[in-house]
């Protein structure tokens, strides 16, 4: 088994169901839940505010096959791609597998823009502070706001 973190993101519909709901349908292999945060949108079109977090799994798929994972989680969300870096239901990024480093067009792990982002940073330090440096996290973008935590019935909050 192998610990690796997805980034999720919602800023279209209902942000908080949709979250709970791909938090859900990853079942046992969750080990932990970062809390939410409220986030300026970082690029694309002029878009409302997105509600981030990040999940910390336990698993023994393949990198391609965790990939495979976050699509069906985003179609499930009823995704539909309106406009690249535009409003989504919801956004699934593997943020981080431990040990692991993929460069392919399709594929980068670690996510290469995962240092640039406050909303991925702020809730990877809760859940894993040693892969978050505090000079790293100071240069990052966006202003991000903890704010009241989903309701997951007692599941993987950390
Ligand atoms: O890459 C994930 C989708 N996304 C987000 C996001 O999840 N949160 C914020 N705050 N901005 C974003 N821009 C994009 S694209």
């Amino acid at each position: 088994m192998t610990r690796a973190f997805l980034s999720l993101g919602s800023n279209l519909g209902d942000r908080r169901k949709q979250l709970a709901e791909a938090i859900d349908s990853l079942g046992a292999s969750v080990r932990a839940v970062s809390p939410v945060y409220e986030t300026d949108p970082v690029g694309g079109p002029d878009q409302g505010r997105f509600l981030n977090l990040v999940v910390e799994l336990d698993t023994d798929l393949s990198p391609r096959e965790l990939l495979a994972v976050c699509h069906r989680l985003e179609s499930a969300a009823g995704r539909v791609r309106i406009e690249r870096w535009g409003p989504r239901s919801l956004d699934v990024d593997i943020v981080w597998i431990d040990g692991v480093t993929v460069d392919e067009p399709d594929l980068e792990i670690p996510h290469p823009r995962m240092h640039e982002r406050r909303f991925v940073l702020a809730p990877l330090a809760d859940l894993a502070p040693e892969l978050v440096p505090a000079d790293v996290y100071d240069r990052a973008q966006g202003h991000v706001e903890q704010v009241e935590p989903l309701d997951l019935g007692g599941r993987g909050e950390a």
